[in-house]
């Protein structure tokens, strides 16, 4: 009897195991907390037995519901709450000052306002794992980083770890229109139900919220660049307050996009010019009505005269006139401006690669103490691959943020695998030489301008109603990744992947060295299929999917992907050296003078900044024009070599994700093949040159691929 009531329950243990594991969706993202095998815990945490924690605040309630959570799900079950140390076996959170910490000298001024040290120590003669900082928020995150230990399953009794975010500002941009549309969104609706807030919060935006804070993200706009001033109506701040509410507690404030005519469309006024008392007055009183609804308000972010958005310009004043008048508006509060630096214009024939550095460096200097520029990492947009923004480097008095796009516009939507840690750490490692040699981005980023100066990051959301979040299992490393540069640009695109792959997969070596290994020859893989040798936006129009390298029949001459490539019968390739439009002048002289020469450009570059004849000879003694074919073809064969690994990795998660992923690399395969054939049969359009051999003519003539049309791809801008 007792064998057979065994064996039952040994049935539905197993159905219940496998339910769950094939059950995941990916809504857990990185913070799943899967339960630890006993010989496990016994090696890493053979004790935790109670938590105590110096408060009840909101901050110290969210990492306490994070520790019941983690460790309910990592060990079975969440250790007691104590008010005080009881023996061995606690974990303690305690800011600078509580009485549990004294006389113990921790090194806590150098944590800064959201760093954390976590140590096992000796409290009232028990040992304890001690979770310090000097505000909530370094607790939360040392809460978050201490589970992350034990999902990795490192052991946690002799720890001693000390870290604290690198940048002020860690900011997630949400492209979110108010009905929900989001702007080069792949992963389903915007999150922020406007229309049921504030009278209801999904559950989602706290687990959003989790999410960011665990990654040590501090700062969210929730709508779009492309704004409308609706936002910052009465009604609608109410709605945004009701998310304040929720993000505050996860150490997470709320900013918005301020539309620069926001005090003509919903003000009255006749005038949006930045020098008029009108418009100024206007501007403070509802900074002062925003600051009165939501105290902790973070500030503007705004994108001024670029892509038909109005501006200062408008007005013939600046753009340091336009988001100084701002910063005016909320200095009194303690909030900042995010002034976009990306900025081009229908009327001016210059480089696009040239035009936000002309209109921002004479502007060094004289933006107010709380604007930072926004500056993305290249100076195009957002392509598979770019140099880095010459104007890193290039304003030494003033804050520049990074902006990245997680979401993937130009490097396949969500079903193209591609981890942009790899392409972020790219950039950030890009040695700007100014002031001196080893001036990386990164530290540009990472050192302020003045002493109290303003720094930070931007990553444009790929987060969406999608139960997987970002669209896709793989774009959730995206997400990871930001927030992991956000707070260490220094960190390697390597070790996050590596974290990332364990925390969301599974900690088997068999399963995380392919994936790791996936993730890093991702993003190059499409490159080779896209924009190989240093090509720029060859997309087609308007949604950017697929390709349309020969569009060339669009107003402006810079929409048109045949303005990128400036291919023709003789070569390919834009010239930015001296001999062209100079752009290479924006760099420091180290770079210009590496990046101008063909003989130590890299390849990776060589289009973006040379035009070259079809029978270039590349370094490597191969044509360009082979070169070329062959980079398509490598492209094809790693997301072939993707698809083999991930085919081998069946059985081994669970088989919801995997088949998701599985089905998505086909995507892949079949949209890489669609991106070679078109392109490479228009370039043979141009070049007339045959293939080399072993590489296969596109199956179709060119006219086929040029029909192809989407016109309800996603995202597109309205
Ligand atoms: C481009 C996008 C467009 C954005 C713009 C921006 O295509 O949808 O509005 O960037 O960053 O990449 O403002």
């Amino acid at each position: 009897m007792r064998a057979a009531y065994q064996a039952i329950l040994w049935i539905l243990a197993t159905f219940a195991f496998a339910n769950q594991a094939h059950a995941e969706t990916g809504y857990d993202l990185w913070l799943r907390y899967q339960p630890l095998d006993a010989s496990t815990v016994q090696r890493v945490a053979p004790k935790l037995r109670y938590v105590v924690a110096d408060g009840s605040r909101p901050t110290i309630r969210a990492a306490l519901d994070e520790l019941d959570r983690g460790l309910a799900g990592l060990i079975g079950s969440a250790p007691a709450h104590a008010s005080a140390v009881r023996g061995e076996g606690g974990v303690v959170l305690a800011t600078a000052g509580s009485p549990l910490l004294a006389g113990m000298k921790l090194p806590l001024a150098a944590l800064g306002r959201e760093g954390f040290l976590l140590r096992t120590t000796t409290i009232g003669g028990a040992k304890v794992t001690l979770i310090a900082a000097n505000s909530d928020t370094g607790l939360l995150y040392g809460s978050f980083r201490l589970l992350k230990l034990l999902q990795l399953r490192a052991p946690i009794d002799a720890l001693d770890v000390q870290d604290a975010p690198k940048l002020q500002l860690r900011v997630l941009d949400h492209w979110d229109n108010l009905d929900r549309y989001v702007e080069r969104g792949y992963a389903g609706q915007s999150l922020w139900d406007w229309q049921k807030l504030p009278g209801y919060k999904d559950p989602r935006y706290t687990d959003y919220a989790r999410a960011n804070a665990s990654i040590g993200i501090n700062a969210v706009v929730p709508n779009n660049v492309n704004a409308n001033a609706d936002i910052l109506t009465a009604p609608y701040l109410q709605k945004v307050k009701a998310l304040a509410e929720v993000f505050r507690p996860y150490g997470i404030r709320i900013y918005l996009t301020a539309r620069f005519s926001a005090p003509i469309e919903i003000g009255g006024l006749k005038t949006a010019d930045p020098l008029d008392p009108a418009v100024r007055a206007w501007w403070k009183a509802k900074a002062d009505e925003i600051y009165a609804v939501i105290p902790d308000f973070g500030g503007f972010l705004v994108k001024a005269n670029s892509e038909g958005q109005p501006g200062p310009s408008d007005y013939k004043r600046s753009h340091a006139d336009g988001a100084n008048m701002l910063a005016d508006a909320l200095a009194p509060h303690g909030g900042v401006v995010m002034w976009r630096a990306f900025v081009y214009s229908e009327h001016n024939d210059a480089d696009r690669h040239k035009q936000a550095n002309d209109e921002f460096v004479p502007l060094d200097g004289k933006f107010r103490d709380n604007v930072l520029l926004q500056v993305k990492n290249g100076a195009i947009d957002f392509q598979p691959r770019e140099p880095f923004h010459p104007l890193f480097g290039a304003m030494p008095k003033t804050p520049l943020m990074l902006e990245v796009q997680i979401t993937k516009e130009y490097l396949g939507f969500a079903t193209h695998l591609a981890y942009l840690g790899t392409m972020w750490e790219e950039v950030l490692e890009s040695d700007t030489f100014r002031p001196r040699a080893g001036s990386t981005v990164a530290k540009v980023l990472e050192t302020p301008v003045a002493p109290k100066a303003l720094t930070g990051m931007a990553g444009v959301a790929n987060i969406g109603t999608d139960v997987n979040w970002s669209g896709s299992q793989f774009d959730q490393a995206n997400w990871y990744a930001y927030g992991r540069l956000a707070w260490d640009p220094d960190a390697k695109a390597e070790d996050i992947a590596r974290d990332w792959a364990r925390l969301t997969w599974s900690p088997d070596p068999a399963v995380v060295t392919p994936i790791v290994a996936m993730m890093l020859e991702s993003r190059e893989a499409v490159v080779n299929y896209m924009t190989p040798l240093g090509l720029g936006h060859v997309m087609a129009t308007g949604h950017h999917y697929g390709p349309g390298p020969w569009v060339s029949d669009l107003a402006r001459p810079e929409w048109n992907p045949t303005y990128y490539h400036r291919a023709d019968a003789d070569g390919i390739g834009f010239d930015r050296t001296p001999t062209g439009t100079n752009a290479l002048g924006q760099y420091a002289p180290q770079v210009a003078k590496r990046w101008g020469d063909l003989k130590t450009v890299p390849d990776s570059l060589l289009l973006w900044f040379h035009h070259v004849p079809w029978d270039y000879r590349l370094r490597s003694g191969e044509t360009l024009w082979n070169s070329l074919i062959a980079h398509y073809d490598t492209g094809i064969a790693t997301v072939e070599g993707m698809q083999r690994r991930w085919a081998g990795l069946e059985g081994k998660v669970d088989a919801r994700r995997w088949a998701e992923v599985r089905d998505f690399l086909a995507i892949q395969r079949q949209e890489a093949q669609w991106w070679r054939d078109a392109s490479i049969a228009y370039w043979q359009s141009l070049s007339k040159r045959p293939l080399p051999a072993g590489h296969l003519a596109p199956p179709r003539p060119l006219s086929y691929y040029e029909a192809i049309r989407t016109p309800h791809a996603p995202g597109n801008g309205k």
